[in-house]
């Protein structure tokens, strides 16, 4: 849901009650950006170790976080390996596939609205 956050100037002068008020009221809209799951797809030739390498170099994880991603995976067929805005994910997606290609692997990400 959005959120409105009411911005309040208003200046009022006591002594004198035929003073005019000016008071402004503007709304600012803040809206939460729409967010997108990078999802990693299996396939039964990409190596293991090739996989690891990539989710750490290109998606910033750990050792342990990568293996544990590339397991769910090769166990569950998918798996998450960030959540990005729009741009951000895309350019995920573009980077994982380039470079899946040019390494002559099959492997296959994907963009998720969460
Ligand atoms: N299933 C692959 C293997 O056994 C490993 C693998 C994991 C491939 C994750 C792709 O996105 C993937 N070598």
């Amino acid at each position: 849901m959005n959120k409105t956050i009411p911005n309040d100037s208003s200046n009022f002068d006591n002594d004198n009650l035929n003073d005019v008020a000016l008071v402004t009221k503007e709304e600012i809209k803040v809206k939460k950006p729409k967010l997108y799951k990078v999802i990693l797809l299996n396939d039964d030739y990409t190596p293991m170790e090739y996989v690891v390498n990539l989710l750490k170099s290109i998606f910033r994880k750990t050792q342990s976080q990568a293996v544990n991603i590339m397991l769910t995976v090769h166990q569950k067929g998918s798996g998450v390996c960030g959540v990005y805005t729009l741009e951000i994910a895309e350019t995920k997606v573009e980077t994982v596939m380039k470079r899946a290609k040019s390494d002559q692997h099959p492997l296959q990400c994907i963009l998720e609205k969460e």
